[in-house]
């Protein structure tokens, strides 16, 4: 798949190390610091591997508050200029805003990765323009009320529906179906079953012919069912990054990249050998 200027091959995994630039991510605040730490992060998670940054500046965590266009742009823009400046990956750009997908691939971002799989009004059409890959993840409901009573008859078949629908719009959009990744979205609108029931369905998804991204790195599907905080969440996000390698998903957005290579290098070592 072409994501800007970078052809990669997605028949083997590839690790998506992510990048938050929301002002309480980086210790000193500052915005020159705030550049730095980011290139310096990001160039650190290329170094152990990782193909993909995916930088965002809105976050989507359950009960988090909106952030205006002008904020969000503040944010994402002079970070995505400077790594297209000094570092080689594919700049991904996590947001929802037309806007913001606009001026992020004028900016140098090779991937729009949308958590509302270009809902927003304008962002179907704005992706169709600038011509790089979509990312169309599954959300039920809206990131401040999302986990609050999460309901589904099959959550297998409404997510597969749910984005086969969106494929769908983008064809008629003119964005065609070789620059589509899809995202069951795990944690969007799901109760723990439901997370560990699309993650074992997985080939489900997989069976419709789109290169799957998933993240579940250091996610509550961790963290409530083993009874872990954030920071204690690894071995379990290793665990569920080799869970879905195994199962042929080809993206994994990550905190923890040096980890997360190691765990997808023996899945391919695995798949390889003879
Ligand atoms: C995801 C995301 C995900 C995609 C976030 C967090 C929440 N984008 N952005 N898939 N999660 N495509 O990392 O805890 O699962 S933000």
């Amino acid at each position: 798949m072409q994501f800007g200027s970078h052809n990669l091959n997605l028949s083997f995994p590839h690790v998506m190390g992510i990048l938050n630039v929301t002002p309480d991510s980086f210790s000193d605040g500052g915005k020159h610091n705030t550049f730095t730490s980011a290139v310096k992060h990001a160039n650190k998670m290329i170094e152990q591997g990782a193909t993909f940054i995916d930088v965002g500046g809105e976050s989507t965590r359950p009960g988090a508050a909106p952030v205006s266009v002008e904020e969000e742009l503040d944010r994402v823009i002079p970070v995505i200029e400077a790594l297209r400046n000094h570092t080689d990956c594919v700049i991904s750009v996590d947001t929802s805003k037309p806007q913001v997908m606009k001026e992020a691939v004028s900016a140098g971002a090779g991937l729009i990765n949308d958590v509302r799989a270009l809902q927003l009004p304008g962002a179907i059409e704005v992706a169709s323009e600038v011509g790089v890959p979509v990312c169309l993840m599954h959300m039920q409901g809206q990131p401040d009320s999302m986990q609050d009573n999460p309901l589904y008859n099959n959550v297998v078949d409404e997510v597969t529906d749910f984005l086969l629908g969106r494929v769908s719009d983008c064809e008629r959009a003119g964005i065609s179906t070789d620059r589509i990744l899809l995202d069951p979205g795990f944690g969007f609108g799901k109760t723990l079953e439901h997370n560990y029931l699309l993650l074992k369905k997985l080939p489900e998804l997989m069976k419709h012919g789109f290169p799957l991204l998933v993240g579940m790195s250091r996610k509550s599907m961790i963290g409530q069912l083993l009874d872990r905080k954030l920071d204690e969440r690894l071995a379990g996000s290793i665990a569920l990054a080799t869970i879905a390698a195994q199962m042929g998903a080809q993206i994994f957005r990550v905190h923890d990249v040096q980890e997360t290579m190691d765990a997808v290098r023996i899945v391919k070592m695995m798949r390889e050998v003879e």
